[in-house]
């Protein structure tokens, strides 16, 4: 596949680490679209501010740079004005579920059809390397010289208790389910997320004794655990493993159709009954 087609090439070299795993995300977004034939100018991506979020400088679609955890707030927006636009959000841990995290379970519960996917690297990436929401407890991170001691969100258990139609966790490592999962998401009509654990060997893994990108790929191949598996294993053969899988798939009115329902019902009744 020809991805230079979909770059922006006068924005390159990136400013990723050697060993980050945001290009690989990249590539498999590039991917999905160039199978799904979106049109780039009916696709919006939108991101918020981090590392991750630098992701739809380097595309030739309709893109949005936002501000820290605002991303889903203004794609809200954009979808609402324009349902027919493909929406997709660009995101981190901390951009998401910190500063973001209000907009993130309000979209979620509303149901609008956008497409999140969250890069979790377990930390403030971009900042040099502050403890975020996901950061593992007892991990160090340079605001927590002594270990985390506060227990981590589960972004994807996040998304599914806060109501999203489609909900999956991949690593990088894992890249061809990542193409899968991401094209479901897409296809899927409804809030969809897709949490991608993806190495930050600079702001992470240099505190936690994991300092190469390649290493920390390896050690994502070792700990995953396929849902199906999971659900045989007990918490204390879970301990530590990340379990990656379709988490949630369901029908369920979408919010830019009832929306639009309610204004044709006050268009011509001038009353609604939903
Ligand atoms: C309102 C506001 N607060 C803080 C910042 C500083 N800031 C920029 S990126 C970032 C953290 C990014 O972390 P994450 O979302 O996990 O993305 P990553 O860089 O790890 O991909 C912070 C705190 C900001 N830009 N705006
Ligand atoms: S700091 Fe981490 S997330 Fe940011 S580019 Fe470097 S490796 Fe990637």
């Amino acid at each position: 596949m020809d991805y230079l087609r979909y770059l922006r090439i006068d924005k390159l070299p990136h400013i990723w680490c050697e060993g980050c795993g945001n290009g690989i995300v990249l590539k498999s977004l590039l991917r999905v679209i160039d199978e799904l034939k979106l049109d780039p100018d009916k696709t919006v991506i939108v991101s918020g501010i981090g590392c991750s979020s630098r992701t739809p400088g380097y595309m030739d679609f309709n893109t949005l740079h936002t501000t820290h955890g605002r991303a889903i707030a203004y794609a809200t927006g954009i979808k609402l004005a324009k349902p027919e636009l493909e929406v997709i959000v660009i995101t981190g841990d901390g951009d998401a579920t910190a500063i973001g995290g209000n907009h993130f379970i309000h979209a979620a519960r509303r149901n609008i059809n956008i497409t999140v996917l969250i890069y979790n690297n377990y930390i403030y990436g971009m900042t040099g390397g502050q403890v975020s929401p996901t950061t593992p407890l007892f991990k160090y991170t340079t605001t927590t010289p002594y270990g985390n001691p506060e227990q981590p969100f589960d972004i994807s258990k996040l998304a599914k208790a806060a109501g999203a139609s489609f909900v999956a966790r991949t690593t990088v490592y894992h890249f061809q389910k990542m193409d899968t999962y991401i094209k479901k998401a897409i296809l899927k009509k409804g809030f969809s997320v897709v949490e991608i654990i993806t190495p930050c060997p600079t702001a992470f893994g240099r505190k936690n004794k994991e300092d190469r990108g390649i290493d920390m790929l390896k050690k994502q191949r070792e700990i995953a655990v396929p849902i199906e598996k999971a659900k045989s294993l007990s918490s204390d053969e879970l301990k530590d493993k990340i379990i990656i899988g379709i988490f949630q798939d369901i029908e369920k009115e979408e919010y830019t159709d009832l929306y639009k329902r309610i204004r044709e019902e006050i268009k011509n009744n001038n009353k609604v009954r939903l």
